[in-house]
């Protein structure tokens, strides 16, 4: 199936993993890249150092490509934007900021800068930074999101911008990717359907919590500060969306998500852990090897695409 990005990346498939902080290890983006996607470190909230270690310990398991995600609110990501040139990394997605500012250093690295977006406006500020490709990232996301649904971001964000765009949001299946294929996209993100894959480091009751999810069962916090974070409804959502009810500040209700998502990822405490998934969890039903899942969303897309892809 050949789109820009695969020419681009020189990837088998136009499928990323997300970077998802904690869970997007070397083991799982080793595990895509050698499937034929685009497997993706997350540095989340991670020092620069930890990032160069885990680019090291890809490259020991894959010779394909692979990419870094720098999570911008990240205070070490200025050290980390320094570190993937360093360490040669062939492409680095953005989320949660605007990497304007490392533009020239990756362009002159040769480094592939595909920026997450939530919106228009910003996908076009991306183009003229410099951006190679664009994710187009809905609020059925999980983890930190915008307002606008994939169905309605990602035609706007193809008209608005010349560079290719991937979907993101709301996608775990070979439908989802036709669907995607269809608004334009050129490519996919897919982002808890990994979290649940057999090489995700992620604890087994995360696992089993997105496994067990229905449709409904995903919750936003953080409206009222302007942080919006989807994850799995528990006993922290709940008391969070309470405080917040109430008119908690902004510190009040920072105690109850510091250390939230480790505590899930790490832990398996799926009461007090923020259980970051997307609105599609209901659709993921078991554990798989991340190529057993490529291979599966690839066969239904091209089934319902047809051949051309
Ligand atoms: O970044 C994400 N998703 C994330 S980051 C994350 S780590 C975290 N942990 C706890 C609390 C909060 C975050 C978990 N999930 N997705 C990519 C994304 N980026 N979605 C939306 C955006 C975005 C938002 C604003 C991109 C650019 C932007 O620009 C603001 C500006 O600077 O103008």
């Amino acid at each position: 199936m050949k789109t820009r990005i695969t020419e681009l990346l020189r990837i088998r498939y136009p499928l990323f993993q997300g970077g998802m902080a904690w869970v997007a290890d070397y083991h799982l983006a080793a595990a895509v890249s050698e499937a034929g996607g685009l497997g993706i470190i997350g540095a989340g909230g991670a020092p620069a150092q930890f990032v160069r270690e885990q680019v090291r310990l890809a490259k020991e398991m894959t010779d394909k490509p692979f990419g870094v995600n720098i999570m911008l609110m990240n205070p070490d990501a200025e050290e980390i934007a320094k570190a993937v040139v360093q360490e040669q990394v062939s492409v680095v997605t953005t989320g949660a900021g605007n990497p304007a500012k490392y533009a020239a250093m990756w362009k002159e690295a040769g480094i592939k800068i595909i920026p997450v977006v939530a919106s228009v406006a910003m996908a076009k500020m991306m183009e003229r930074a410099g951006a190679d490709a664009i994710i187009a990232e809905g609020t059925e996301s999980g983890g930190h999101i915008g307002a606008s649904t994939t169905m309605t971001l990602v035609p706007q964000v193809v008209d608005a911008v010349h560079i290719p765009v991937i979907a993101a949001g709301g996608i775990a299946d070979g439908r989802g990717f036709a669907a995607a294929r269809m608004l334009g996209a050129e490519g996919v993100q897919i982002g808890t359907r990994f979290v649940a894959a057999e090489e995700s480091i992620a604890h087994e009751n995360y696992k089993n919590k997105i496994i067990a999810a229905k449709d409904i069962d995903s919750e936003v916090t953080g409206m009222s500060h302007g942080h919006p974070v989807r994850q799995l409804r528990n006993a922290m959502t709940r008391e969070y969306l309470k405080m917040e009810k109430e008119g908690a500040s902004f510190d009040e209700l920072e105690k109850l998500t510091l250390g939230a998502l480790r505590k899930a990822v790490v832990e398996g405490d799926i009461v007090n852990g923020s259980l970051m998934a997307g609105q599609i969890a209901g659709l993921v039903k078991r554990e798989q090897s991340c190529k057993e899942i490529i291979e599966e969303i690839m066969a239904q897309a091209k089934g319902l695409i047809g051949g051309k892809g």
